[in-house]
C-alpha cells in the first residue's frame, strides 16, 4: 500500500524548485534550446535538460540537510513527516495522515534505529 506512494513522492521532489535547479554541469545534459518536446512537463522551463532519469540519491542528499536539523544524524519521525508533508503539498495532494507518516517512517527505517538515513530514504523512495 505504501509502495504506491513512492513514485508520487519522487515526482513531487523533482517538482521542488530548490531541487530542480541543482545541476548546472550535468555531463549528460548537452545544452539544448527550449523546444516543444512531446510529453515534456509544463514546468520544463525549470528543468532545461529534463532528463528522464530520476536521480533519487541526489534528491535525498540535497534535501536531507533541509530537514535533518535536530543535531542527530538521520531523520526523526518528526523531520521525516515534515519532508513527506512538503512533498505531498508540492504534488498538490492532501496532507499525509499521521498514520501514513508513521507507517512510511517505519517502512523506511530498515535498521530500526529510530532515524531514517539517506540510504534508507533513497531506498524507500525507490520503492525498495
Ligand atoms: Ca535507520
Amino acid at each position: 500500500m505504501l509502495r504506491r506512494f513512492a513514485p508520487t513522492l519522487i515526482a513531487a521532489a523533482l517538482a521542488t524548485p530548490a531541487l530542480a535547479q541543482t545541476t548546472p554541469n550535468d555531463p549528460q545534459s548537452p545544452p539544448e534550446s527550449v523546444s516543444t518536446t512531446p510529453g515534456a512537463p509544463t514546468t520544463a522551463a525549470a528543468q532545461p535538460d529534463a532528463t528522464p532519469v530520476i536521480d533519487v540519491d541526489r534528491i535525498v542528499v540535497l534535501g536531507f540537510p533541509t530537514y535533518d536539523r535536530d543535531g542527530v544524524p538521520g531523520l526523526s519521525v518528526t523531520e521525516f513527516g515534515q519532508w513527506v508533508s512538503v512533498l505531498f503539498a508540492n504534488a498538490r495532494q492532501s496532507a499525509p495522515t499521521a498514520g501514513y507518516i508513521s507507517a512510511a517512517f517505519a517502512q523506511s527505517d530498515v535498521s530500526k534505529d529510530g532515524v531514517v538515513s539517506t540510504g534508507e530514504l533513497a531506498a524507500f523512495l525507490k520503492g525498495g
